[in-house]
């Protein structure tokens, strides 16, 4: 078992077996190696991308890129990608965190022990007037299959087990602890999501109003229900440009007339102007790249997959599910913006939504859980996700993981003659 690192950014291998997480080779991003998390997974994909940490937002990734086999260069997926704020009202009006910006997030950083951060490193943090934290994990853990495919002929099954790198910290905030995920797999996904777990906060259990949930013996200890309004803010850089443009795709479906089957209709809406939206059955966004192609010529993009989630009325900034907004440095949480936008400017992204054409978007989605307590919430809870991918839509031409001998399977099939 190493020794965690004491000194700032430098790291160390957590427990056997051997971290995977150090770099094989140079990495291309300008951040110094100690801020750089470089991960070669299942099938030659390479994801890079440089950490820093703030003390209003936990730890930022910037200049995330992903490198599939069969790629020259690495491509330049996010500039920057963050949680936007926690906001966590109760539901008896008596209580309302924005846990980012104003119940002090980022100085609640946690020491991880090796145990925390299975086969992968344990890199230290420096966070302002806290010190030196052992608080970032990169690690990999496997999920399953990539892929499985049986021949028409024969018996031959082409399959792979998929890995992802994992990136995360766990932040305290009051008494819930929450750990910040991120996660890249070989396929080109990423996925962000939050864990609330720790303890249910006990100067709430006096929720006899019908506003909570009883926990302890009998009818009583009830627990105040309450929401957790979590927001992540995405730049995207597609191909190395921040110009790129999002679209909303909508289907119809018609039930058959008589006799007939069911059709459906998708549209595509390209988002010109700044858009609060909300999720509905079959509809979805993407951001598509303004320059970078793949090898069949079309445009590379990343498809927002929204998980599960309450939306949440209570407030004009939660009651949308995400937001497309032309990028301002001043613009920053979702709620509780405490940087200088201006005399009077507004401190919510609802209100950036102003009609302003869209250029440079700032992405940002909402994802929330009302949380009813329940028993098995003591002692402590269990965690609970809630979170977001981004899925690759022809950022490479086939599958990032087509085995060779399937490289020529690319379009209609040529079924003979
Ligand atoms: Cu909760």
């Amino acid at each position: 078992m190493g020794t965690l690192a004491t000194t700032a950014g430098a790291t160390t291998a957590a427990a056997a077996p051997a971290a995977p997480a150090a770099p094989t080779a140079p990495a291309p991003a300008d951040c110094s190696a100690a801020y750089r998390v470089q991960q070669k997974l299942d099938g030659g994909t390479v994801w890079r991308m440089c950490w820093r940490y703030s003390t209003d937002s936990g730890l930022i990734l910037d200049k995330v890129t992903y490198q599939p086999p069969g790629e020259p260069a690495p491509i330049r997926v996010l500039n920057s990608a963050k949680l936007a704020q926690i906001h966590v009202p109760y539901d008896d009006g008596n209580a309302e965190y924005d846990d980012l910006t104003g119940a002090g997030f980022g100085w609640g950083l946690q020491n991880l022990k090796p145990g925390e951060c299975p086969g992968g490193t344990i890199t230290s943090v420096k966070v302002p007037e806290v010190g030196k934290v052992n608080g970032l994990c990169t690690t990999t853990r496997a999920r399953g299959h990539a892929y499985r495919m049986a021949a028409d002929t024969g018996s031959k099954v082409w399959q792979a087990q998929g890995k992802d790198l994992l990136v995360y910290t766990v932040n305290k905030v009051g008494w819930y602890e929450y750990i910040s995920e991120w996660r890249f797999s070989s396929d080109g996904t990423i996925g962000m999501n939050v864990g609330a777990t720790g303890s249910l906060s006990p100067v709430d259990y006096n929720a006899t109003d019908g506003r909570g949930w009883p926990i302890g013996k009998g009818a009583r200890d009830y627990a105040t229900s309450h929401a957790h309004n979590v927001f992540w803010k995405l730049d995207f850089g597609l191909d190395g440009s921040d110009k790129g443009r999002v679209e909303q795709f909508d289907s119809k479906v018609t039930p058959p007339a008589g006799d007939g089957r069911p059709t459906v209709k998708t549209t595509r809406t390209v988002v010109t102007r700044e858009l609060a939206g909300d999720a509905r059955n079959m509809r979805w966004w993407r951001v598509v790249s303004d320059t970078g192609k793949n090898k069949d010529g079309h445009a590379r993009s990343y498809e927002i997959v929204p998980g599960h989630t309450h939306t949440y009325a209570g407030r004009p900034f939660t009651r949308h599910d995400v937001y497309f907004t032309q990028a301002r440095a001043c613009e920053q949480f979702a709620s509780n913006n405490i940087l200088d936008c201006g005399q009077g400017a507004p401190d919510s992204v609802d209100k950036w939504v102003n009609g302003e054409t869209l250029k440079n978007p700032a992405v940002w989605v909402n994802i929330g859980f009302h949380h009813i307590a329940r028993d098995e919430d003591q002692q402590p809870m269990p965690v609970h996700w809630q979170g977001f991918q981004l899925a690759p839509r022809d950022v490479t031409a086939m599958n990032p993981l087509t085995p060779a001998d399937l490289a020529g399977q690319n379009g209609a099939p040529n079924l003979g003659s």
